[in-house]
């Protein structure tokens, strides 16, 4: 694991602790999204998904603070690796499952699959397969929301490998120079598939590197969902205020391997051991019982609520209809003059 300079590092030096509907709500999300990413790790092993799934273990306490610093008007742009994401913006689990299922209540008709799992409605607005290509599309929002003078904030989320790739560094200067309303979310889990952050990174200190663009940079425990939502308010608060983009590096640990099916038995067993340690919703769940912040019997509740809210969803997702011929090729080009032809 590398070596890192944490500007929040636990939840005590993270500002002033939210109130209890708030703590709650971020509790849900993780215990929900664990169970989730769980159960959809089995069945894309089973081979009863549609497509491949990519699991977020590790990442749930970003993605709470993501769903617990962001209006509904804001929105987020995010990756293939976009289950907690999309749950904390607001995307109900049935039509994610039902996009992974390749079924029609899915959030583009089972005909998008993970890669371009989308809600607009919620301002869920894209996800892609192409590492880093989220950023010009997020920068695209982020202008648009300065030219509108809306106030509302885009959040762009990626992995530490997305740093090394030519759209990030465009998206970077762009945001940069017009102080476009944005904040870059690194989701830092130090791995690009098989390849350690040090084997392609001269600096594994990816905040730095974001500093070069005159852009306010900061590296958060991950694990951390306390110190992960005072960072990310801050600089959403920054963004509204037409103060310009924030470079959020969050550090955590990929606890799984890059997809559902995918072997990782190349990770070093003791990194794996200490990151495994700091699993956040287990984590979190001890430390506010620890903080006389809740009670074991509430966080039982809560935990028996995610797991029925869980089971409704593949349930559902399970039952939903495949799409018909019929719907082949709608909603698929913005241009349909080719389809028209072939139809
Ligand atoms: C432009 C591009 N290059 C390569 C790939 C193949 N690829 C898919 S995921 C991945 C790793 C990306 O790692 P990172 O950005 O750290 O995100 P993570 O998967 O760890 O969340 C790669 C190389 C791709 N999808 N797009």
């Amino acid at each position: 694991m590398s070596e890192q300079t944490l500007s929040h590092t636990t939840t005590t030096d993270a500002g002033s602790v939210p109130d209890t509907a708030v703590l709650e709500q971020m509790y849900r999300l993780m215990v929900t999204t664990t169970l989730a990413d769980k159960r959809s790790t089995e069945e894309a092993k089973a081979g009863r998904l549609q497509a491949a799934f990519y699991p977020v273990r590790g990442m749930e306490a970003v993605c709470a603070a993501i769903g617990a610093a962001l209006t509904p008007q804001d929105r987020l742009v995010s990756t293939y690796r976009n289950l907690g994401d999309a749950l904390a913006k607001g995307v109900t689990l049935r039509s994610i499952m039902a996009e992974l299922y390749g079924r029609v209540d899915g959030t583009s008709k089972g005909k998008g699959g993970p890669m371009h799992l989308h809600d607009t409605a919620v301002g869920f607005i894209a996800t892609t397969g192409i590492v880093g290509s989220g950023l010009p599309i997020a920068v695209g929002l982020a202008l648009a929301n300065q030219l509108d003078g809306s106030g509302a904030a885009t959040v762009v989320t990626f992995g530490d490998a997305a740093t090394s790739i030519g759209a990030y560094h465009e998206a970077m200067n762009f945001a940069a120079l017009w102080k476009l309303p944005i904040v870059f979310v690194c989701q830092n889990n130090q791995w690009g598939e098989h390849t350690p952050i040090a084997e392609y990174a001269p600096s594994v200190e990816l905040a730095k590197r974001a500093a070069a663009y005159s852009i306010h940079a900061e590296r958060v425990d991950g694990f951390d969902p306390l110190a992960t939502l005072h960072a990310i308010e801050t600089a959403v608060e920054r963004a509204r205020r037409n103060e310009g983009p924030t470079f959020l590096e969050c550090v955590t640990y990929r606890l799984t391997g890059h997809s559902g099916t995918a072997d990782f038995s190349y990770v070093p067993r003791n990194e794996l051991e200490a990151a495994m340690k700091r699993d956040p919703a287990p984590t979190f769940r001890s430390w506010l019982i620890d903080q006389g912040l809740t009670t074991g019997e509430r966080i039982d509740e809560l935990d028996r609520e995610a797991e029925a809210y869980v089971a409704d969803a593949f349930q559902f997702a399970e039952n939903s209809p495949l799409p018909g011929e019929d719907e082949l090729f709608t909603d698929v080009f913005a241009d349909d003059t080719w389809v028209r032809s072939v139809k």
